[in-house]
């Protein structure tokens, strides 16, 4: 098969028939277990990646024929009656909603070398990624039990690995004990390599005489491999209507998932990508309507490194550049969480391609010759190009859309290294998006919602900004630092609930509130506190004055962690008011300098 696909020169280097024999079993051991991992097999694949080869070499443009134009979609603003109506609707569909996490990725950007779910999202409470997905899913699990009445209403987890992520991810489980969810609950998907091209011939590169060199093949494996699971059908067989696709270091997802599960059922969404305000520059592709000269139109995202070009070829002359009266590109930008109505999905995924959704290739030429690589490349493919095939199964009957949501309130990654973050920041004051901004961006969403919440708090000054301070040159709002935990509240309705208006928090305090059953009545902070109850607790914080040192954070030296270095700073857990009841049940209140006295 190799030998009729052109792959001769794989064989090259073979000493004769009858030496080295069990390297040349393992080299076939691994070309079977390539080609049964790719659908059509490695002929499939070859033949893919000599057409996208040939078009590279051509420079044709992938967008040929195409105007890109701004596509419409729904906005939602945080603290407007629209926005909490819909986190209502949202939990009314979240119920029947399956979850998939996308974390094959490695952190290479982040300068990481754990798995990025394995990172914590905050040095606060010190709570992983991984771990705060899961409290989000059982919080919602536990509303929707509640609503239904149905006490074994368990809300699956997919998350996808690769070699690079699937022990690590797997051990990470195991030692939480799957952070609460069930046995079952959590199901992991491992995304294969696919084979390394070594030039426009799309002839395989080799590792070793008797290895193929293998890459990773891009997010939109997953795709496939829900398919390829089972996990679509099994998930449609028990009447799930939704699956919300997450990235891996985006802990405010979750502020948009239930409003954009209520914008995907009441506009009957097919597809509906959640979008942010982007910076021109941005390292984030943009939802955009690319119109065909026959009239056809695709709702899609352009990938950042493709736009400007696309923009300049068009009716942008400048390319990708921000409107001067908004300050940001007039295109959405693709924050890659996606809602998909479950039957569609399914049935799409059913179709021709089984889930493969359109590839590309990027190879960097040697020569102007444009055959030769300066280093091996391979097809890879996006999760967010999914329109392509709801399009090809489902032509103009498909609906895709987005829901645009504040930037603070939905989209804070980590992804990038403090130095890159720094570079990029100071080159063009896009975001820097590292650990560190993402760490203090999570605190401030908490902020910006309670002042959303609470209107006559916010304006008597009672949650105040905090000092904005340096760490590895990035300038960074470090307060107040607040945590209200999904456990706590996922909507604003429980927002309000659950803290009284009478709230003073100032711009240096730590507050992280973690529990069902905790209600804020009166609290006036200065310092730090912590509540933290199980399931059966309820806590009443009443008349408390709370005052004392605080949490610092302290810029990391030689000796630091990898965890705190990739953010610059650490938390210096010094002096503050920290309450655990642990498991505890029964009635608490929590009063004055922050007793706890049992009712
Ligand atoms: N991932 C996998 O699971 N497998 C892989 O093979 C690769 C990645 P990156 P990227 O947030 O602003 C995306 O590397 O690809 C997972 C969108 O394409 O963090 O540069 C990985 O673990 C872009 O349109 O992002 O850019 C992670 O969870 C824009 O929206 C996820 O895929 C951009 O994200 C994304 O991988 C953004």
């Amino acid at each position: 098969m190799l030998v009729g696909l052109g792959q001769d020169h794989l064989f090259q280097d073979w000493p004769a028939a009858g030496e080295a024999e069990d390297a040349k079993h393992a080299f076939f051991q691994q070309v079977q277990q390539l080609d049964g991992s790719y659908p059509g097999g490695i002929a499939a694949y070859v033949k893919k990646a000599r057409a996208l080869l040939g078009a590279a070499v051509k420079q044709e443009n992938p967008f040929e024929g195409m105007t890109p134009s701004v596509p419409d979609g729904e906005t939602l603003a945080y603290g407007t009656a629209e926005f909490a109506a819909a986190e209502e609707r949202g939990l009314e569909e979240a119920a029947h909603a399956a979850f998939v996490l996308v974390a094959g990725g490695l952190g290479e950007r982040l300068g990481y070398g754990g798995i990025k779910l394995a990172l914590p999202v905050e040095s606060t409470t010190g709570a992983t990624y991984l771990e705060f997905y899961a409290s989000y899913i059982l919080a919602l699990q536990a509303r929707a039990r509640h609503r239904t009445g149905d006490a074994s209403l368990t809300l699956p987890l997919a998350i996808m690995t690769s070699d690079d992520t699937d022990a690590q991810t797997r051990e990470l489980l195991q030692r939480n004990k799957n952070f609460g969810m069930a046995e079952g609950q959590v199901v992991i998907v491992k995304q294969d390599k696919v084979p390394a091209l070594q030039d426009s011939e799309a002839r395989l590169a080799l590792a070793d005489p008797y290895t193929l060199d293998t890459k990773p093949h891009g997010h939109g494996d997953v795709h496939h491999l829900l398919l390829r699971s089972g996990l679509t059908e099994q998930w449609l067989a028990a009447g799930r209507k939704w699956v919300f696709f997450m990235q891996d270091t985006n802990a405010l997802v979750v502020n948009s998932v239930l409003p954009a599960l209520a914008v995907s059922a009441t506009q009957g969404y097919d597809m509906n990508s959640i979008c942010i305000p982007r910076k021109a520059g941005e390292a984030s592709g943009a939802i955009t309507k690319l119109t065909s000269r026959s009239g056809d139109a695709i709702i899609i995202n352009v990938e950042y490194n493709q736009l400007d070009p696309l923009l300049r070829a068009t009716i942008y002359p400048e390319g990708d550049t921000n409107d001067p009266s908004t300050g940001c590109s007039p295109f959405p930008g693709n924050a890659n969480n996606i809602v998909m109505s479950l039957p569609s999905y399914h049935r799409v995924l059913q179709g021709v391609d089984q889930g493969v959704v359109e590839e590309f290739v990027n190879p960097k030429f040697k020569d102007s010759t444009r055959t030769a690589f300066t280093k091996p490349t391979r097809l890879e493919c996006m999760m967010q190009d999914f329109p392509k095939l709801l399009a090809k199964e489902m032509g103009s009957t498909a609906l895709v859309g987005f829901t645009s949501f504040e930037k603070w309130l939905s989209f804070s990654p980590a992804k990038n290294s403090l130095d890159a973050g720094a570079k990029a920041y100071a080159a063009t004051g896009v975001p820097p998006a590292t650990a560190s901004s993402a760490e203090m961006e999570f605190y401030r969403a908490h902020l910006l919602k309670l002042r959303a919440a609470f209107p006559a708090a916010a304006a008597a000054a009672g949650l105040e900004d905090g000092p904005v301070e340096t760490f590895a040159d990035i300038p960074l709002e470090t307060g107040p630092r607040v945590v209200l935990t999904p456990a706590l509240a996922v909507t604003t309705k429980e927002l309000r609930e659950k803290l009284g208006g009478k709230l003073r928090v100032s711009g240096r305090s730590t507050l992280v509130l973690d529990g069902e059953g905790i209600r804020v009545e009166s609290l006036d902070l200065d310092g730090t506190l912590v509540v933290k109850a199980g399931p059966k607790a309820r806590v009443v914080v009443r008349d408390a004055v709370i005052r004392n040192g605080g949490w610092k954070l302290v810029a990391t030296g030689e000796e630091a962690v990898e965890e705190e270095r990739i953010r610059g700073f650490y938390v210096a857990k010094e002096e503050g008011v920290v309450i655990d009841l642990g498991e505890a049940e029964g009635d608490f209140v929590v009063s004055g300098k922050g007793e706890v006295v049992k009712h």
